[in-house]
């Protein structure tokens, strides 16, 4: 990947290519443990982790919240006319993503260009953007992870997108759907994302939620088809979220998400796309929400960041909690990897870190993170007995009695009679100290 600044103007002077420098190295601006053609097992870190920087909070998103306005300025965001600012915001993002090295990147419709004022406008905008954009995915090689639709922002959505009480709002949803899969399949994107933003309700007394659920499930098999017919061959993901913005969202976690996709026949198209702080959120963690997505087939990319545990909302900050990322990467491993999926950074730099520098710092941390994860996951697997314990648990389920309950072939009284027969069950212990003791002295071995 070369190491050149696209367009007229370098937006992060100073900087030059992140490499790798090893554990020793106190350079902030440098790889301690992420080196992307070293290999872990059969892969590259670079073709496990599959890292994707995402648009929004990097390139869009300035510091602002609820109680004050932005604390960043950003250089790409100088020109007044909205499609120029664009433009050089495009010129930022590719020269970060190559500065990085990072194989793929993310945005919604409303990142990449402006909304525009008409249905029409905001299509035009859409695909001029989309053009340059596929010259500097041809110049860089860095590739679309996925592509999404911001229908949560603009004011017409405040009672949610598909899930609206107004077909009129329903209709909009789609128009930008349809643009953003446009877009999506025209950039070669892997996958293509839903997170269902408002569509779920803040009062239960004027909403029928019966009406609401069947509407997502038409929007999203018409968004499926259609994504279908333009080519598109990657995989749907659905991003649960239990709650922020609306009290009650109604992709609260994974086996919620799971259940709707396979009530509304959308099993063979959809997949999941697991965030670590929406996880925690909903009251899991971020490896039971990856466990229940891979256990079921639904395992489709990795949203991550991390929250904060003294608080109940959406912090996505850079992970840095290695014990997550290790647990993650476990899951990650025995499920054979993310396949289409990647592991995108929905993280954002607090609204203190000013400097662009920051930005570097913080993608840089979150990707040793998870390359630390991946070698100590990597090395417990192969090293430890884990596996073969896990298995072991279970041994009494391998043959006789067991074995035929597991194939279907027992009924309640031969549990009965079963049960009569051997008397107590014997204690086996569950180890779970062992088990955690060794998972910190693998991470400290790699
Ligand atoms: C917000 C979501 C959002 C999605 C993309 O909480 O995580 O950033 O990833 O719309
Ligand atoms: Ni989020
Ligand atoms: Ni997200």
């Amino acid at each position: 990947m070369s190491n050149i600044f696209i367009g007229n103007r370098e937006y992060f002077p100073g900087i030059g290519q992140i490499k790798f420098e090893g554990g020793s190295s106190d350079n902030p601006l440098a790889f301690k443990c992420y080196e992307a053609e070293r290999m872990v097992g059969a892969k590259t870190m670079r073709d496990h982790l599959r890292f994707a920087v995402s648009y929004w909070h990097n390139f869009c998103g300035d510091g602002s919240d609820i109680f004050g306005p932005g604390t960043r300025i950003h250089p790409w965001s100088e020109k007044s006319n909205s499609l120029d600012a664009a433009e050089d915001k495009l010129d930022a993002a590719f020269e970060f993503f190559t500065k990085l090295d990072v194989p793929f990147y993310c945005f919604h419709d409303v990142d990449l260009a402006p909304d525009g004022t008409t249905v029409a406008q905001g299509e035009s905008y859409l695909s001029h953007m989309v053009e340059l954009a596929k010259v500097r995915q041809a110049a860089t090689g860095v590739q679309l992870l996925w592509g999404t639709a911001n229908v949560f922002s603009n004011p017409r959505y405040m009672n949610g997108a598909s899930t609206n009480p107004n077909f009129d709002v329903v209709a909009h949803a789609g128009a930008q759907v349809k643009r953003s899969l446009d877009a999506t399949a025209a950039l070669g994107g892997k996958n293509y994302v839903f997170w269902g933003g408002r569509e779920g309700y803040a009062c239960l007394f004027n909403t029928n939620t019966q009406r609401e659920l069947d509407h997502m499930g038409r929007f999203l098999s018409m968004a499926r088809d259609y994504g279908r017919s333009i080519g598109f061959e990657g995989a749907f993901l659905i991003e649960p979220k239990p709650m922020e913005p609306m009290y009650h969202q109604y992709d609260v976690d994974a086996q919620t998400v799971i259940g709707f996709l396979r009530r509304y026949g959308l099993e063979n198209d959809f997949k999941l796309n697991i965030e670590a702080n929406h996880a925690t959120l909903s009251g899991h963690s971020f490896a039971h929400e990856l466990q229940m997505a891979a256990d079921a087939g639904f395992l489709g990319s990795i949203d991550a960041n991390r929250g904060n545990a003294q608080n109940g909302w959406d912090t996505d900050q850079f992970p840095t909690d290695l014990h997550d990322t290790v647990q993650a990467m476990l899951v990650v491993l025995a499920n054979g990897g993310l396949r289409s999926g990647g592991l995108n950074f929905d993280a954002k730099l607090r609204r203190e870190s000013t400097s662009l520098e920051d930005m570097f710092v913080a993608h840089i941390g979150g990707m040793d993170c998870f390359a630390r994860g991946l070698l100590a996951a990597n090395s417990i697997l192969e090293k430890s007995s884990l596996s073969r314990d896990k298995k072991d648990r279970y041994s009494s389920f391998d043959q006789g009695p067991g074995a035929v309950f597991e194939a279907g072939g027992l009924s309640l009284t031969d549990l009965r009679d079963h049960a009569e027969i051997i008397g107590e069950p014997e204690q086996v212990s569950g180890r779970q100290e062992s088990i955690e003791n060794m998972i910190n002295d693998h991470l400290f071995r790699t």
